[in-house]
């Protein structure tokens, strides 16, 4: 059987600590003492782990994914006071606190880095401390980055430094440049500081595009595969290097110390071979990883804004992978539908209306969490939150990867064409990171939704829509999203045995109407999740084999009247269809 643990039983509330919660009527941002006057709604919810995006100190140019210094807290969320309190009420609670690493690359406003630019002279020990390169001269003799690779937020992944006139390599933005991990006073550099968050008693890290640390040694071109463009997605050559598993045991054996936990953000990875290196219980490497198949289904490889079409069967058989080869090889899935840098899972996967919204939401958690994984929920999903309004203008986007698109892509490709223009701003109302950043929905009567004071202008503007979803609204109402989700996460950890621990079997894995799975204990304990993902009723043909489910007590929908079934011909008279209304979930449960 499968080894018991309580980060498979447990489920993750993620914050995003500039949009959460203030705890000064002043304040444009969330603060830390903001998130620590919650911890009891976090708790209701029936989550008990939280992970904070970052919160060191940082100049805040990828919201705090350009760290400048590693052991100290950004001003704007509070004080290391703050930061020990927040521990303490949590684990007075028995909660948990994941904090997210950054070490791939830092600030160039941190320390090292400023030293490392400082010369490229012998005498100088931090300068191999990030990844310099000199330039290359093309023909006609002009300054050219050392190779091709894109960054991910527009451009090449190389800048021109004045000072030691070399390149520095950055996969994000330029502010943002790459640690050497090649470098061994990196890696025990990195390594003392997870020692000192340890010892302040963090329980454990989210770390951030972690399978990015050991590059292609060499750093060989990428092949071209935008060839309007001089820069190419280079994902093979700097992600899982041949390092990467040291690197990730050298952390694994700190952790293992502590007891601490694991979820790697992994962009680009799928190969069953690699996930299990990472994730085997055996390597002792990570407890879990963030996996990006799910999240890349509407977008395409060299630029997430442009639309794909996708299929539901293509949507089911990323889930029978990622369920199977974790459920066969002991690995373990985190699950996640929403984060700060993906869209709304409502808008996205679903419907946003206002007819089915309430519904989508609850298909959507009943999907989400009863799979086999850890779910981590995203603040505001609780409570049905969508993507930004239509009418927002460009003016209240704050995100470095939109922006820079607009600015660098489509204004510079595209200066005239208006049409272009038009639909990529609407493709960045559907992907934008922004969807997920606007402050938390707390109240329905106060300006800015009980976020910060009413006189304050926050630092994104709060979505219109709170006056009707917010969580004083729902927490209460026993048909509201927000109890739905409590009532799906309760579920989940009372039938555990099926639920967190069970297998997991995918039927009708062609249908692009509904969503189908059966999750096992044994013969006798199991459950039959079915979800429509249509807006219009669909009926869904219920195989001989499981038509007993359909005898077994409800314990979870999302309609108030009872299920709707058509009977077959057959003897018995058994129900051999199932009428669904528009985003309808029903689970049933034999034991
Ligand atoms: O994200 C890594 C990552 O792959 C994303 O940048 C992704 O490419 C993009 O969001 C999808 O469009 C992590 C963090 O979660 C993100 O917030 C940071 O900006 C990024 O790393 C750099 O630290």
């Amino acid at each position: 059987g499968i080894h018991r643990t309580w980060w498979k039983e447990s489920s993750i509330y993620q914050i995003y600590p500039s949009s959460f919660q203030s705890h000064s009527p002043n304040r444009p941002t969330g603060t830390i003492r903001g998130i620590t006057s919650h911890l009891s709604y976090i708790q209701s919810l029936g989550t008990d782990t939280v992970w904070l995006c970052p919160i060191l100190a940082s100049p805040q140019i990828d919201m705090g994914y350009d760290i400048s210094d590693y052991r100290d807290i950004h001003e704007g969320y509070g004080t290391m006071e703050d930061h020990d309190e927040l521990i303490r009420e949590l684990h007075a609670r028995k909660m948990k606190y994941v904090m997210d690493l950054v070490v791939n690359h830092t600030s160039d406003q941190h320390e090292w880095f400023k030293k490392s630019r400082s010369s490229r002279g012998k005498g100088n020990e931090f300068r191999d401390w990030y990844i310099w390169r000199p330039a290359k001269y093309d023909n006609g003799g002009q300054r050219q980055p050392p190779n091709n690779w894109l960054s991910y937020f527009g451009g090449s992944a190389w800048q021109w430094d004045e000072t030691a006139h070399e390149y520095y390599l950055h996969l994000f933005a330029p502010s943002q440049p790459d640690l050497n991990w090649e470098n061994p006073s990196v890696v025990s550099a990195v390594h003392s500081m997870i020692r000192f968050w340890l010892d302040r008693g963090v329980d454990g890290f989210r770390m951030d595009v972690i399978n990015f640390i050991s590059k292609e040694p060499g750093l060989p071109n990428a092949p071209v595969t935008d060839p309007t463009s001089p820069w190419q997605s280079a994902i093979a050559l700097h992600s899982c290097g041949p390092r990467l598993h040291e690197f990730l045991q050298g952390i694994g054996a700190i952790l293992k110390e502590y007891d601490a936990f694991s979820v790697g953000e992994m962009p680009g990875v799928g190969d069953e071979k690699e996930v299990m290196k990472s994730v085997g219980q055996e390597r002792e490497e990570l407890n879990m990883i963030f996996h990006f198949e799910l999240v890349s289904i509407d977008g395409q490889t060299q630029d997430k804004f442009l639309p794909r079409n996708w299929t539901l069967q293509e949507l089911k058989r990323i889930i029978s992978k990622w369920q199977a080869m974790m459920l066969t090889n002991h690995g373990w899935n985190a699950l996640y539908l929403e984060n700060h840098d993906q869209p709304r899972s409502i808008s996205r996967f679903a419907s946003d209306a206002p007819k089915y919204r309430k519904f989508s939401a609850k298909m959507l958690a009943t999907f989400l969490a009863l799979q086999s994984g850890t779910p981590y929920i995203y603040q505001g999903q609780e409570i049905g939150q969508i993507n930004l309004p239509r009418s927002w203008g460009l003016d209240k986007y704050r995100d470095i990867e939109t922006l820079n698109h607009w600015r660098d892509k489509v204004l510079v490709e595209y200066p005239e064409d208006k049409e272009f223009q038009d639909r990529m701003l609407r493709e960045y109302r559907k992907k934008g990171r922004d969807n997920a950043r606007t402050p938390m929905q707390w109240d329905g009567k106060s300006r800015n939704a009980g976020f910060t004071g009413e006189a304050t202008q926050p630092w994104m503007d709060v979505h219109p829509d709170y006056t009707e979803w917010n969580v004083e609204n729902q927490i209460d109402d026993p048909d509201s999203v927000f109890s739905y989700w409590k009532a799906v996460l309760a579920l989940r950890k009372e039938l555990k045995d099926i639920f967190v621990y069970g297998d997991f079997q995918m039927l009708d894995p062609e249908g692009e109407e509904s969503v189908v799975f059966i999750r096992s204990a044994d013969e006798r304990n199991k459950a039959l999740v079915v979800m429509s993902f249509k807006d219009y009723e669909t009926e869904w043909q219920v195989p001989e084999g499981v038509r007993s489910f359909l005898q077994c007590p409800v314990k979870l929908k999302n309609y108030e009247d009872e299920p709707q079934l058509r009977r077959g011909g057959g003897e018995g008279g058994e129900s051999s269809a199932m009428i669904l209304r528009p985003f309808e979930a029903l689970v049933y449960v034999s034991s």
